[in-house]
């Protein structure tokens, strides 16, 4: 993200939103340099001086008032049109498509299923560039908003009721998301990347997505990987080959290969998945993980473990 998003877009919607908000920018601008030098030369040429007359009075004037009725009239209409047109091109019709990702919001955190393929992701969304992608949206608890400023509108995540959007990047590149509905204490740390890439790329990551990750045999992974089962981390996580999935909390399966931890709060360091091991708090006071107060033996092991699931 570099520089005013909203001046830098990269996908047809995200443009004609940008666009408008210069039109906008623009025509207001014009009128408030307008006002400011009308007010200017009120005061220097109407100043009151020792020995001039009073100035002349004017009760009404129907050229004036039609005037200041109308200019603004066929500004709003102007303004009008623009947005229509923005609308239009933002929010492009849904026909009979089934979506190409689902993204559900959590608080904190974003889930996201890719369902021709079943791939399951959080936080971090991939796309195949240059294609408009339908995003259908929903929420796992309150109101969300997904937002990728520079590819796309808002939309909100709503329990119990779908929204959708499309979603295109025209460049290459990583995108940030943010929720952008207030959604309890941690909603700043509710973001997410999009990473556009080519079509083959995008599709070597999807199937990577899907395949179950090595079952370590001995050592430090090993002791983790018994630590996952042995805690309640299958309660709420999902790792595939593993019993026990729920979208209490992200998919587990290749969280190594993520960029960014627990919605964007860390970013994916060995050093830092320690510290969240240990106290999640310590990243995201009001994280819904909880703490279960392991020694640096076995938080050891969990990271070990949890850094082979690539
Ligand atoms: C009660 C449910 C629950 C349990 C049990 C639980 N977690 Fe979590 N975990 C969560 C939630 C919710 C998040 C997302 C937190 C956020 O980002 O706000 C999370 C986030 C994570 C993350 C960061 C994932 C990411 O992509 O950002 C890791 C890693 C993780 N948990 C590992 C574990 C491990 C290991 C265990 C077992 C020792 C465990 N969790 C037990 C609920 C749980
Ligand atoms: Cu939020």
């Amino acid at each position: 993200m570099t520089g005013v998003v909203t001046l830098n877009p990269f996908s047809p919607q995200a443009a004609a939103i940008s666009h408008l908000f210069i039109a906008i920018l623009i025509i207001l601008g014009g009128i408030f340099l307008l006002v400011t030098a009308l007010v200017i030369v009120a005061i220097i040429r109407y100043r009151d001086r020792p020995d001039a007359p009073e100035a002349r009075q004017v009760f009404g004037s129907h050229r004036l008032e039609i005037a200041w009725t109308v200019a603004p009239i066929l500004l709003l209409a102007l303004i009008a049109v623009f947005m229509i047109r923005a609308i239009e091109a933002s929010d492009p019709p849904v026909g009979d498509e089934h979506p190409d990702i689902r993204v559900t919001g959590h608080q904190w955190w974003w889930e996201a299923q890719y369902p021709s393929s079943g791939a399951l992701v959080a936080n971090e969304i991939h796309i195949p560039v240059g294609k408009s992608l339908l995003v259908e949206v929903d929420s796992a608890d309150v109101i969300h908003d997904f937002w990728v400023p520079e590819l796309a509108r808002k939309i909100d995540a709503i329990p119990g009721h779908v929204n959708h959007v499309w979603i295109r990047a025209d460049r290459p590149g990583v995108y940030q998301g943010v929720c952008a509905e207030f959604c309890g204490a941690e909603h700043t740390w509710m973001r997410l990347i999009v990473v556009a890439e080519p079509q083959a790329d995008f599709d070597a990551w999807q199937s990577a997505q899907l395949t179950n990750p090595p079952t370590p045999k001995e050592g430090m992974e090993a002791r983790g990987l018994q630590l996952v089962k042995d805690q309640t981390c299958l309660n709420c996580h999902a790792i595939s080959g593993l019993p026990g999935h729920k979208n209490i909390g992200p998919d587990l399966t290749h969280i190594a290969g993520r960029q960014i931890l627990a919605g964007g709060a860390a970013s994916n360091t060995p050093e830092n998945l320690f510290r969240w091991l240990k106290d999640p708090a310590s990243i995201k006071p009001e994280s819904h993980m909880p703490n279960f107060q392991l020694s640096d033996d076995s938080v050891h092991a969990l990271v070990a473990y949890m850094e082979t699931l690539k």
